[in-house]
């Protein structure tokens, strides 16, 4: 925030990043330019939101002559997580420590001008992470997140929710605010944001990207959201199979039996389950038994 930024300029501000169209948009950046200080020190603030201002009126002209927008198509595959944040919060650099995709991370604020994807490959689940443009960017577009199974606000500090919410109205998964920069905190600070975390009941984590700090609670965090289940599966026999199968919901044995035998599966004379769902290792179990994430199931006399 610019120095001694006053209501009128806040205001614009928000009305900015809650912003759907590009009219809208340039309406906003206007109405920003005109109730920004007018004092020296935000002479960089000013010129900087008219450079913005130009792009978006470039960009609508170029809207208007084509007569198509300049949406990058991106397909959903199986599961999918998404990136959401303010410009500098750190999205390009978590998405790098997530997946194996390498974006540009620059201080420069507006870098990621397309959406950035990677696979997300951890305990044997594997999804798309898209990292979009940040809010407030021209070339932001809600329309993947409104889809995505999970989405991670990446911020700064817990304020900047108030400029994240307003453009979350249609999304349907599930949401975890991501507080990085940690490493920037002092210890005291970041007790106290723990605490502020723990008596808002937000469903938050305090992270680095750039020291990995609590890296990989995140990724467990992030399993635990979409809800997977993994089944490891067994041949009697022989070892686990290292490679899981990841249903969406909780699936029942049937299920899981008509995936691999494909209308065979009254064939199997017996089920043993050993992890969460069973009582004891090694349970035999119906054909109706409901399974958990991490079970393994061996099926016997097929
Ligand atoms: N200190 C610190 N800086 C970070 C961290 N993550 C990102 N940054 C810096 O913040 C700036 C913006 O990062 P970037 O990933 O490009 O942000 P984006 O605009 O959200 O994609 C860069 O200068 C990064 O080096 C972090 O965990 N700690
Ligand atoms: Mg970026």
């Amino acid at each position: 925030m610019p120095i001694n930024a006053d209501y009128e300029y806040i205001n614009a501000e928000r009305a900015f990043f809650q912003a759907q169209t590009l009219d809208e948009k340039i309406r906003a950046l206007e109405e920003m330019i005109s109730k920004a200080p007018s004092h020296k020190g935000a002479e960089n603030l000013r010129a900087g939101l008219k450079a913005r201002l130009k792009k978006f009126q470039e960009k609508k002209e170029k809207a208007k002559s084509t007569g198509k927008t300049t949406k990058k198509a991106i397909k959903k595959e199986g599961f999918q997580i998404v990136l959401l944040g303010l410009t500098n919060g750190g999205k390009s650099q978590l998405i790098s420590r997530l997946t194996n995709a390498r974006p540009r991370v620059d201080s420069y604020p507006f870098t990621s001008k397309v959406p950035e994807i990677g696979t997300f490959d951890y305990e044997g689940v594997r999804a798309q992470m898209v990292d979009l443009p940040s809010i407030g960017s021209e070339a932001f577009d809600i329309g993947i997140a409104n889809t995505a199974d999970c989405m991670l606000l990446v911020v700064e500090q817990i304020e900047d929710l108030e400029k994240i919410n307003p453009v979350l109205s249609r999304t349907q998964g599930k949401k975890i605010i991501v507080i990085n920069k940690a490493d920037l905190l002092e210890a005291n600070a970041l007790r106290k944001l723990e605490e502020k975390i723990k008596s808002k009941k937000l469903n938050a984590i305090i992270i680095s990207a750039q020291t990995g700090f609590n890296i990989d609670q995140l990724k467990e965090k992030i399993l635990s959201e979409m809800k997977v289940n993994r089944i490891y599966l067994k041949e009697p026999g022989k070892v686990v199979s290292k490679i899981p199968m990841v249903m969406r919901t909780s699936p029942t044995v049937k299920e899981v039996a008509e995936k691999i035998y494909k209308g065979f599966s009254t064939k199997i004379k017996e089920t043993r389950v050993t992890g969460p769902s069973s009582k004891f290792p090694n349970q035999k179990v119906g054909l109706s038994h409901v399974l958990k994430d991490r079970d393994i199931v061996e099926f016997h006399g097929i």
